[in-house]
């Protein structure tokens, strides 16, 4: 009799008190390699002999954070393919539902790229549902927009210590030596994400650099 009462109680907690991983889509544009409204895959042959399980239509990596305020550090990163299309697929499972551990209703959602500068929602996102960074509606700051859609603004080329979340001279300068070397494949200085670093980069960079664009997300 007493075990059956430890059982139902038991159960009666397992039922209430139940909890879940949160769970989010994302939707985002990288201004380097957009076209209209999708992105260029011209770096998906670099990506793949690097990793494993490469989609045919990966744009490049990102990195996805959940945080309980955008002031404090991430709570949890997941790290995922970027697809042309804007949607992230996990790194791992190439599931388009991002599964994170923690729990709870919603978080704050910030996607970083090696060479773009980050990007947040503005408001908390709510578990199961899509996190839509290219309306600019969603996103927090100030915003670039190109197509109609709010994008991740590109050539932080150059983002060490000191000098990550803005594109400045520092950058203008390492994306200009690597033009004039020509270098090409998986690059940080290949702004446009096409395995090439010429004239196209620099504009990009220079552009960007002369308007001092920086992100207020670290
Ligand atoms: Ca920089
Ligand atoms: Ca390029």
């Amino acid at each position: 009799m007493i075990k059956k009462q430890f059982l139902i109680t038991f159960l009666f907690l397992l039922f209430f008190t139940k909890s879940y991983a949160f769970e989010v889509k994302i939707k985002v544009l990288l201004e380097g390699p957009l076209q209209g409204s999708s992105m260029t895959t011209l770096l998906v042959n670099e990506l793949k002999k690097n990793h494993a399980n490469v989609p045919n239509d990966a744009v490049d990596i990102v990195n996805i954070e959940i945080r309980t305020s955008l002031s404090t550090n991430p709570l949890e990163t997941k790290k995922g393919f970027l697809l042309k299309d804007g949607s992230v697929v996990d790194y791992a499972t190439l599931s388009p539902i991002l599964h994170f551990s923690a729990t709870g209703n919603a978080y704050y959602v910030v996607v970083k790229h090696r060479n773009h500068l980050p990007i947040a929602s503005k408001n908390v996102v709510s578990h199961q549902s899509t996190c839509d960074l290219t309306n600019a509606q969603n996103v927090f700051g100030d915003t670039k927009i190109l197509h109609g859609k709010a994008v991740m603004i590109a050539g932080n080329v150059h983002n060490e210590t000191g000098d990550m979340y803005e594109i400045n001279a520092s950058d203008f300068y390492v994306v200009s030596k690597a033009k004039d070397d020509q270098l090409t494949g998986y690059i940080i200085q290949d702004a446009n994400l096409d395995g090439i670093v010429n004239e196209k980069d620099f504009q990009i960079v220079k552009s960007n650099a002369e308007k001092l664009y920086f992100s207020q997300i670290q």
